[in-house]
């Protein structure tokens, strides 16, 4: 049997050039439209935006692998800026570590959280329902996180002021050594030895998921160097994505009055609305696969050692899966299967948390506020992968 395949569309416009970064979603509709695959000259990657091409990517890891790094490099050839972390290992390794995480973060350890979790969002909303206007990124959702997290995987109060640039630098990372990217690496060096400092056994509380990882060393499941590698993917991956997760979706509920009023009668959907929001505003946009072996996708052929751009966000919009009205936010859409998580083997592992953190925050969020709107243009940032908001002021009434 012969396969037969076509050229990859070649697009001349790039997807890491400032504009596409801070409106990412005209350009993303571009990409889909092109093709199944398309060929980026900017990067020297193909790129794949449609839902059925992402999800077979990702769930095809013998195929696209993850040890050759989620940035434009091939880091097997050329080594990255730090030890490769789990998401950048396949099986054997990955399968190894996944278990020890998986052991320590899943959904039955994470329900003992929403007790510790709880007061510093009420406390939080408290003060900012008796404020007309705030800002939902510096006020609550970068704070939010922040308090919570560090405890839950119980490193020291000192250093936690380099969580945010270092998880600046880890997702830069994953796009190209543009200005932005050197901009998050400036004080780089200090950053990486704070985090990777509070990593080690002996600065981790006894309690924490920090400790309890280290216990799997003692098991003999993981070495103490991976021990402290998944130690720092908690930090790495766990801070960024979840203060833009909270960000994202009071920006589309600030949007959607009707939406809000709904969920305040019945606050149990805060879950399908934190869902349908993660959908249609996916904190981690894209990252880059590895080419294993020739392959064929989508009628295109892709030679080994190629890099694939998986745009994450363009599958969570993309009307195929999600129908003519997947550009907007419906309360009463299944969101479910959306890839704002990843799919597959290296689905997030924090998961769990994240929904955590989120749903507790909305719903102390509707407890308290009556209503949301607007108070202004929300700053996006500039990101190479990440999508979220520097600024988004709101004005609320009580109640
Ligand atoms: C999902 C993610 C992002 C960044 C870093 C890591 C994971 C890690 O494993 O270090």
């Amino acid at each position: 049997m012969t396969v037969t395949t076509h050229e990859a569309n070649v697009l001349g416009e790039d997807p890491f050039e400032t504009a596409n970064l801070l409106d990412p979603y005209p350009f993303l509709g571009r990409l889909r439209g092109a093709g199944a695959v398309s060929y980026l000259e900017s990067t020297g990657s193909y790129a794949v935006a449609g839902y059925q091409e992402v999800y077979e990517v990702l769930t095809d890891f013998e195929t696209y692998i993850s040890s050759g790094g989620l940035g434009p490099r091939d880091i097997r050839r050329d080594s990255g800026w730090r030890p490769p972390s789990i998401l950048e290992s396949d099986p054997p390794i990955h399968t190894v570590m996944r278990r020890a995480l998986t052991g320590v973060i899943n959904p039955g350890t994470v329900r003992a959280l929403r007790e510790p979790f709880t007061p510093p969002a009420i406390e939080l909303t408290e003060q900012l329902a008796r404020r007309e206007r705030f800002d939902a990124i510096t006020d609550l959702a970068e704070k939010y996180p922040l308090r919570v997290f560090p405890d839950a995987v119980g490193i020291p109060d000192v250093g936690r002021e380099h969580l945010l640039p270092y998880g600046n630098m880890v997702f830069n990372a994953f796009g190209p050594e543009n200005y932005i990217f050197k901009q998050a690496f400036a004080q780089g060096d200090e950053h990486a030895a704070a985090v990777m400092r509070n990593c080690q056994r002996e600065n981790l509380d006894d309690t924490g998921f920090g400790a309890q990882i280290w216990e799997r060393v003692k098991d003999g499941l993981i070495t103490e160097q991976q021990a402290t590698l998944l130690v720092r993917a908690l930090l790495s991956a766990g801070v960024d994505t979840t203060i833009f997760g909270i960000g994202n979706t009071l920006s589309v509920l600030a949007r959607h009055p009707e939406a809000w009023a709904r969920l305040r009668e019945n606050p149990k959907m805060a879950k399908f609305a934190v869902d349908e929001a993660l959908r249609l505003e996916s904190p981690f946009q894209k990252f880059h696969r590895t080419v294993a072996v020739d392959t064929v996708l989508g009628g295109v052929h892709l030679p080994a050692g190629a890099k694939v751009l998986v745009f994450l966000g363009a599958a969570n919009r993309d009307p195929r899966k999600w129908g003519d009205n997947a550009d907007e936010f419906d309360l009463d859409r299944n969101a479910s299967g959306h890839v704002a998580f990843g799919m597959g083997l290296h689905q997030c592992v924090g998961q769990p948390i994240a929904r955590l953190e989120m749903e507790i925050v909305l719903q102390q969020l509707l407890q308290r506020v009556a209503t949301i709107e607007p108070d202004g243009a929300p700053v996006p940032i500039l990101h190479n992968v990440l999508r979220g908001f520097e600024s988004l002021p709101v004005r609320i009434t009580a109640g």
